[in-house]
């Protein structure tokens, strides 16, 4: 089964992609857990140079490649043979990111997007993706109050992310079959109860 986590950075969807790999672990299942960009040698070598503030010259065409790219050798290097093997796959951030993110948030055509979508997960999509959906408003706060600096991508200003938001609400909405988006003004332990339901539910199926 491949399960992805989307949504705003700072949304709480890495807490939650460790609580469920935890809980899965607990269960003794063989799981592979990524997060992206990154996850093989060459697609972190790639992440270093999204997120380095010193690139905020970037272009948008080049980051929609460089994102592409870390993708396209992840997909072949660990999650398509994890697959086969019928592994668990959890991906923080998957395809999903890029089309919110550099189509409704930078503006590039969505079509073109897709096309290179296509091509970079080799039409591997996870069964079901959680969207964690929160305010722009509440990842200020929570940003506020952890400290931590900004990195490029989180320097794209407010109007950036709330294009980033309503893009991946248009796509749950698109796709309801596979999204399934959760409140992440919720607790922790509320979002996990209802994240391990659905997948419990859909791993019965
Ligand atoms: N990107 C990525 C693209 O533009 N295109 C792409 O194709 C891809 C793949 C990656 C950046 O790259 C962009 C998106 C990103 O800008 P990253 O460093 O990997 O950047 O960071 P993010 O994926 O954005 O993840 P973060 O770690 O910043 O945030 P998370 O995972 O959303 O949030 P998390 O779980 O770390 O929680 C943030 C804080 O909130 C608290 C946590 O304790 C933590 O302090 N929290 C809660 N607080 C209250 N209530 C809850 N329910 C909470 N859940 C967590």
């Amino acid at each position: 089964m491949f399960i992805s986590f989307e949504g705003l950075d700072g949304s709480g969807k890495t807490t939650q992609a460790n609580l469920l790999v935890e809980t899965l672990r607990e269960r003794h299942h063989e799981i592979d857990f990524i997060r992206e960009p990154g996850g093989t040698e060459i697609s972190e070598r790639i992440r270093e140079i999204l997120l380095d503030k010193k690139h905020l010259g970037m272009n948008e065409i080049t980051e929609l490649l460089l994102f592409s790219a870390a993708r396209a050798q992840l997909v072949f290097q660990m999650i398509q043979p994890a697959l086969n093997e019928r592994r668990f796959v959890v991906c923080d951030r998957y395809v999903d990111s890029t089309t919110a993110y550099q189509g409704y948030g930078r503006g590039l055509h969505l079509d073109a997007v897709r096309a290179i979508n296509a091509a970079a997960t080799f039409g591997v999509m996870p069964d079901v993706t959680f969207l964690i959906d929160i305010s722009v408003e509440e990842i200020i706060e929570r940003r506020k109050k952890s400290g931590t600096p900004m990195d490029r991508m989180e320097s794209s200003g407010n109007t950036f992310y709330e294009r980033v938001r309503s893009g991946y609400l248009a796509m749950a909405h698109e796709e309801p079959q596979r999204f399934v988006v959760v409140d992440g003004a919720q607790s922790i332990e509320v979002i996990k109860k209802i994240i391990w339901e659905e997948v419990l539910n859909r791993s019965q199926r």
